[in-house]
């Protein structure tokens, strides 16, 4: 029989797969203290069914079936309501080997614990109330940062920052559907002239409120994949050693040929402090060469779905741009992007003249990719363009996925199309239409509206053991 979810007591290795000090096995559950018993032995004999709640203690994992001792361990006793799930959990921290971890948790599971699905964990605190969705999201994007933006912001979306202000809005929302029912029932009371005026006042806040949240989308998104950066420019001028500089390793091939890169390249990176999708292409040229032109043919497909082009010129070439590179074209195709100018091999001339062909108002920074001078200038630069304003106060709510984005806008939309029926005079029912749509919209965000099925599938992407 399929126990329902708040009757499973799950396992999982918690620790990432590979040899380390420690694994962590992970139970958690109505069952978890009396399968971790079932499993566990002290030198005393003390059974954790006698412990206070948060205590380790030292032992052995012993296979009872075959009474073989697997690891000499530490237990983490933690009862609910205190623990991460909201339900008892037993944490075993074993030596950190593959084959020890895998062993104790199909000792585990012999026990009578069930293999947790992905975010099983994460699922059951969603469902005992310890955090909203937008909160069980902030876990894996806390363990999936690539940058310190990314986080700095997952710490403070788990913290509960958007989830306060989802349901502070959410509650004015239901506020207003009350009133409005409460008009309904009672139609006797002349209170319709007062209930439009606070119907218009509220939603206009509610309105101005969500707006605002709605702003920070495209950041908080940014945040969290990185400012989709595309390196672009003619061969040899350096893009692959910028691309290296950036990561500080040597990802990508380096070498004087022209034409060395032909695939594209991306790499996550914490650019001081600014998350980058970092993308580098082959180097754009007529070419014969059949591998090459698709190279050059994938590098204009990156551009184009590119938040940032960095284009990149050579300070020691930059008299004979063509016939290699025309850089009107170049600056054609920029016009429509949000792009930087960037002169490279610095070191190798003192001159700074700008180049005649670049508009007055384009943004251009000097850079060598050999000894990273300007590289901070890029980043400060970068940071402006795409982080400034939305995201000034740490503790300020953003959204930070796909999913809350649309969540939001059509929220916003149902309470758009719920003020035009207060201004219009339209039937309250017609009114609570829109605004039940409005908060089911939104509730989305914090999962409170969300069907069953849909909440699986979310915590499905999330990582097994968390
Ligand atoms: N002096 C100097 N040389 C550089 C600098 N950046 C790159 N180079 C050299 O320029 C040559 C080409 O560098 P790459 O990074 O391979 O150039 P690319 O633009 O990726 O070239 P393709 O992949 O062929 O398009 C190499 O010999 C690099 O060492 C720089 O800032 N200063
Ligand atoms: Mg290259």
């Amino acid at each position: 029989m399929e126990l329902l979810d708040q009757e499973r007591t799950i396992a999982a290795i918690a620790t990432a797969p590979g040899t380390g000090g420690i694994g962590i096995v992970r139970i958690s559950g109505p069952k978890a203290v009396g399968i971790a018993d079932a499993v566990f032995r002290t030198p005393s004999g003390k059974k954790l069914a006698d412990a206070h709640t948060h205590t380790i203690h030292y032992g052995h994992v012993v296979d009872p079936a075959v009474q073989e001792t697997i690891d000499q361990v530490l237990v983490m006793l933690m009862r609910a309501p205190h623990t991460y799930t909201g339900i008892d959990t037993v944490e075993i921290q074993c030596h950190g080997g593959p084959f020890v971890e895998q062993r104790i948790l199909e000792t585990v599971v012999s026990a009578g614990a069930s293999p947790a699905d992905r975010g099983e964990f994460s699922k059951q605190a969603f469902l005992n109330g310890k955090m909203d969705l937008s909160q069980a999201e902030a876990v894996m994007d806390l363990i999936t940062s690539s940058s310190e933006m990314s986080r700095r912001a997952s710490i403070e979306q788990l913290a509960g920052n958007l989830a306060k202000e989802i349901e502070y809005q959410c509650s004015l929302l239901l506020d207003l559907t009350t009133l409005i029912e409460a008009n309904i029932d009672y139609p006797e009371y002349d209170i319709e002239e007062v209930t439009y005026d606070r119907l218009l006042d509220d939603i206009s806040s509610v309105l101005v409120r969500l707006e605002d949240l709605y702003r920070t989308s495209d950041s908080g998104i940014r945040i969290h994949q990185g400012v989709r950066t595309v390196i672009l420019g003619r061969p040899n001028v350096g893009k692959s050693s910028l691309m290296n500089r950036i990561l500080g390793r040597e990802r990508a091939i380096v070498t004087e040929i022209a034409g060395t890169t032909r695939d594209v390249i991306e790499e996550n990176v914490d650019l001081d402090g600014v998350p980058l999708r970092l993308i580098d292409t082959a180097g754009i040229r007529q070419t014969a060469d059949t591998v090459e032109k698709i190279g050059v043919d994938l590098a204009r497909k990156a551009a184009e779905s590119a938040d940032l082009v960095l284009w990149l010129l050579d300070a020691s070439a930059l008299d004979d741009m063509e016939p290699v590179e025309d850089p009107s074209e170049m600056l054609d195709f920029l016009k429509e992007k949000q792009y930087i100018i960037l002169i490279n091999k610095n070191d190798l001339t003192e001159d700074r003249t700008r180049p005649p062909f670049l508009p007055e108002d384009a943004p251009v920074i000097w850079v060598s990719a050999r000894t990273g001078d300007g590289i901070r200038a890029l980043s400060e630069k970068i940071r402006a363009m795409f982080f400034s304003g939305a995201v000034q106060a740490d503790s300020q709510p953003l959204i930070t996925n796909v999913r809350q984005k649309d969540a939001l806008r059509r929220a916003l939309e149902a309470l758009t199309s719920a003020k035009e029926a207060v201004t219009e005079g339209m039937p309250e029912d017609i009114i609570m239409i829109d605004l039940t749509n409005a908060y089911d919209a939104l509730g989305e965000i914090s999962g409170k509206t969300l069907k069953s099925d849909v909440i699986d599938e979310i915590f499905k992407r999330f990582c097994l053991g968390k």
